[in-house]
């Protein structure tokens, strides 16, 4: 498998408000809005634990590719899921199987670049670059 290991800084974040519209409240979305996201990823074969840190809160999460966990997005918008990653070629897709529909999310290497697609049911999609 391809290695997303290393410490991300954000350098672009589209339509990040469209996909907090549908997940948290308004006040939460704004603090969001103004957040420079960074992502530490530590990969050792198909075990992940991926960390999304910020000045306000962080959110972890640990799973091994193809094996089905509880994911509960405590301090994001505090839903329980069902989630699996597995591999698409290079990339790592993640399905959120829960209350919101088509909830997943996509990581990716390309140019030196990680890349963050999160898709949404109500047509949202957020791209992020780091
Ligand atoms: C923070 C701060 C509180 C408000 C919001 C947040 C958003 C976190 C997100 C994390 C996504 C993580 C993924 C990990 C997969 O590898 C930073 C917790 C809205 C959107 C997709």
């Amino acid at each position: 498998p391809a290695s997303l290991c290393g410490i991300w800084e954000i350098i672009s974040n589209t339509n990040f408000e469209g996909y907090m519209t549908a997940l948290i409240n308004p006040y939460l979305r704004k603090i969001a809005m103004n957040l420079k996201l960074r992502k530490i990823i530590e990969q050792h074969g198909d075990q992940f634990i991926i960390k999304t840190m910020s000045t306000f809160r962080n959110y972890t999460i640990a799973f091994k590719v193809g094996q089905e966990f509880k994911e509960f997005t405590k301090g994001l918008d505090n839903r329980h899921m069902k989630s699996l990653v597995r591999w698409e070629g290079n990339k790592l897709v993640c399905e959120q199987i829960g209350e919101k529909k088509n909830r997943r999310w996509i990581h990716w290497i390309e140019d030196d670049k990680l890349h963050l697609q999160e898709l949404f049911c109500e047509g949202q999609v957020c791209k992020q670059v780091f």
